[in-house]
């Protein structure tokens, strides 16, 4: 068919980052140590032994990034602050240094007609507040503990105060589920704890800092402000139809998703995830008040979507590990979802994309949508005339892009789209062996070469047309 997909006329046409992914400059300013820094300075944690230090230099080539993203033609720039460096011991004075980075920033991207998305926090816990709880307990602070909330939500005052009056739209936490269960359960990602109580404490104590971070966003923010989350909810498929594959779906579901949307949404933890985590938890940390305090208005709902889960039963007696990113959720195998594979071994499967998009649809209902991070990483190589042909993305994109607009067809009110990632970065536990990025980063020289994904993305912002 060559008929043009076209999208609606407001629609926002972005690229999004992560401060630790990009930035580098790590002392500098009087920013301090992030749990990342600290996770990927210890040996055997990430690939390469890569870290974050110089990553994409973007804290020097601020006005060059900037630019880069105004010839591509974005409307809209997703980027994350990084807390340690306007907040640098994640308790006290801010460090005005670091938000005049941000603030300037900001400025550049108004003077090019680029939207900004502010993500208040993207994996980089001051390494003080992991360290040092307030209440000095010997375990550990970071997210399992309380007090982090009320941090966070002090944090977040500071940043509207600073830069609120020029930036419209909000997200107060990247990928909860990741934060949570990733760096307390699984401890693929920092602080690498595995402690699957510790994960589950930290997803409420992630809830309870996006409804006081909310709440401190609006007291600060000018009433136009749109604050919300970006997730990255799961997809969840069954194997089989059979009972038990069922039941392993529910389950994961639970963990994956419901987790953050029963309180967010409807104002309580799903009573299937409270008992299928009974042996491990009583959840009693969850105070009376705190439903209601994370249950605030959402402007929008952030999905960030890469690759579905296929889950079934697993044979008798199969108790998920210490180790899993799915603590409570015993007797369940994990499977290779059908599709093409990345180069992270993700299945390319849009199908799962607009599943999600009618799910919050039903569940968010009047609530926008945005994706907030879809893309893909694959082997990119710069050829010897100096350019990147990478068809695959081109096609991953392609066929995401038609399933948003499948899903506004059905009546998904999605406001926005946000291509992970501007720039290749540093993926986390893969360090620099992955590339996401619509440019490409030589690490060596600095070098940004826009791919041919780039180029192509770059016509349908400008054109609002999928060709
Ligand atoms: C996002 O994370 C991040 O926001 C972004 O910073 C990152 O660079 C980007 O995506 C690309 O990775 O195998 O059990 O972990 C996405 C993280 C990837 C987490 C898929 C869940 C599958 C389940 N998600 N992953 S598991």
């Amino acid at each position: 068919m060559n008929e043009l997909l076209r999208f609606p006329e407001e629609f926002l046409w972005g690229a999004a980052t992560a401060a630790y992914q990009i930035e580098g400059a790590v002392r500098e300013g009087g920013r301090t140590p992030s749990i990342w820094d600290t996770f990927s300075r210890t040996p055997g944690k990430v690939l390469g032994g890569d870290t974050g230090d110089v990553a994409c230099d973007h804290f020097h080539r601020r006005r060059e990034d900037v630019r880069l993203m105004a010839e591509l033609g974005l409307g809209a720039y997703r980027f994350s602050v990084s807390w340690p460096r306007v907040q640098p011991t994640g308790r006290g004075p801010a460090a005005q240094q670091g938000l005049d980075f941000y603030r300037a920033l900001v400025d550049e991207l108004l003077a090019h007609g680029i939207q900004p998305l502010v993500t208040l926090y993207h994996w980089d816990l001051p390494q003080e507040l992991e360290t040092a709880p307030s209440d000095g307990s010997p375990a550990g602070g970071g997210w399992p503990e309380r007090d982090t909330a009320y941090r966070f939500a002090e944090y977040a005052g500071i940043v509207a105060e600073a830069i609120g009056d020029r930036v419209e739209r909000w997200a107060t936490l990247n990928e909860p589920w990741c934060s949570a269960f990733l760096g307390y359960g699984s401890g693929v990602h920092a602080p690498g704890r595995t402690d699957p109580v510790a994960a589950l404490r930290a997803a409420h104590h992630l809830n309870l800092a996006h409804g006081l971070g909310a709440q401190a966003l609006r007291a600060a923010l000018p009433a136009r402000a749109q604050v919300g989350i970006c997730l990255n909810p799961s997809p969840v498929r069954a194997l089989t139809d059979a009972p038990e594959d069922l039941d392993a779906r529910r389950r994961v579901d639970a963990l994956a998703n419901r987790v953050f949307t029963g309180p967010l949404l409807k104002g309580a933890y799903p009573a299937d995830l409270l008992a299928d985590t009974a042996r491990l938890t009583d959840w009693s940390f969850v105070r009376p008040e705190d439903p209601a305090a994370i249950r605030q208005p959402l402007d929008f709902l952030g999905i960030n979507y890469y690759t579905p889960a296929v889950v079934s039963a697993a044979p008798d007696g199969h108790r998920a590990s210490a180790r899993s990113p799915w603590p409570g959720a015993d007797g369940v195998a994990f499977h290779r979802p059908p599709g093409e594979l990345t180069a992270m071994d993700w299945s390319v499967a849009p199908s799962g994309l607009v599943d999600l998009l009618a799910r919050y649809t039903a569940e968010a209902p009047g609530v926008p949508l945005l994706v907030t991070e879809n893309g893909a990483a694959y082997e990119d190589v710069v050829d010897a005339d100096g350019h990147v042909h990478d068809p695959d993305r081109i096609r991953y994109l392609h066929a995401h892009l038609s399933a948003v607009h499948e899903a506004i067809r059905a009546g998904a009110d999605v406001r926005g789209y946000f291509l992970w990632s501007l720039l290749d970065n540093f993926e986390w536990a893969y360090g620099y062996s992955k590339r996401f990025g619509a440019v490409h980063v030589d690490y060596g020289t600095q070098r940004r070469t826009v791919k041919s994904s780039g180029r192509w993305y770059s016509g349908v912002a400008r054109s609002g047309r999928l060709p």
